[in-house]
């Protein structure tokens, strides 16, 4: 049985502000990939660029640091690859949303059985606190000096609206339940969105591990997974937000429709390098 401990990275310099939320997620992580009983060799994180994007280099495994925004096209590559791997793609919100916006709604689309965990803080951390995609109105940053006058983007209704198969949200604050949310989504068979809040202490003291707390709650027993519009309906509200799993389903994963596993489940990376026999 794996430990929390086995995923340590001997000597690491973790980069983050003590007291960043960031700490948080990786220790949920951490033991989330333990009770699962992963094994190392067999997981590999991606990411992109910014703080979130570190975590990879914090967590002993196989890992691929992309560019800013592209750490969704090499995970579902990956895992074309090898579907034999665990593959969950990492990042922050201004990753994953902005920069990496149309590779999210693509990945998407595609289904790959992968994961995909966003570090929400709200605000572009690594740059010094500009405003994300995810950042709130009026929220005011050293560019955003009137504050922000966008509307937010919504990824879990950007993400029902492409009818992703797993759609979830969590809290940092709360290590337990999003310990919990993390092994569903590792474990569900195709693309699995866990958007989780994540307090930025150094460029959002808005909001913070507190303001997150009051202003979020648990979905219930009530709540039907499989019901799409249900889902999409606590997706947009705003005046507290849900937390837990909104919806999952199973469909078609794109390694099962890729053609060149059509009566051949050799993992590609084993095969001979026939371009022929991969184009045909
Ligand atoms: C193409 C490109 N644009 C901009 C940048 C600069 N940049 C690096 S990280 C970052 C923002 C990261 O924000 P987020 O993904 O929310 O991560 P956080 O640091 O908040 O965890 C930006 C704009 C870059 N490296 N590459
Ligand atoms: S700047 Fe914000 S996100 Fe980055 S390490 Fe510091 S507290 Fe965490
Ligand atoms: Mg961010």
């Amino acid at each position: 049985m794996m430990e929390p401990e086995n995923y340590k990275v001997e000597g690491a310099d973790i980069a983050w502000c003590a007291g960043c939320g960031n700490f948080g997620i990786l220790n949920i992580l951490k033991k989330a990939i333990a009770e699962l009983d992963i094994d190392p060799t067999d997981l590999v994180l991606v990411s992109g660029i910014g703080q979130a994007a570190k975590i990879p280099q914090y967590i002993k495994c196989n890992y691929f640091n992309g560019l800013h925004g592209r750490a969704l096209p090499p995970a579902t590559g990956i895992k074309a690859a090898n579907p034999g791997l665990i593959v969950i793609a990492e990042s922050g919100d201004g990753d994953m949303y902005g920069e990496g916006g149309n590779h999210f709604i693509h990945c998407i689309r595609r289904n790959p059985n992968i994961t995909n965990i966003v570090h929400n803080n709200m605000v572009y951390g690594l740059t010094k606190g500009q405003a994300s995609p995810t950042s709130q109105k009026d929220f005011k940053t050293p560019v955003q000096i009137n504050g922000v006058t966008l509307e937010p983007f919504n990824p879990l209704a950007v993400a029902l609206a492409l009818d992703a198969s797993f759609v979830a949200r969590a809290n940092s604050g709360d290590p337990e339940q999003t310990k919990e949310i993390i092994k569903k989504a590792i474990q569900h068979k195709g693309y699995a969105l866990v958007d989780i809040f994540q307090p930025c202490i150094t460029f959002n003291k808005i909001n913070t591990f507190k303001w997150f707390k009051e202003n979020t709650y648990y979905l219930d027993d009530a709540h039907d997974k499989q019901n799409r519009e249900a889902a999409f309906q606590k997706a947009i509200q705003t005046d507290k937000y849900p937390l837990g799993i909104f919806y999952e389903v199973q469909k078609q994963t794109f390694e099962e429709n890729t053609n060149v596993y059509n009566g051949n489940s050799n993992p590609l990376y084993k095969r001979e390098r026939d371009i022929g026999e991969l184009i045909k």
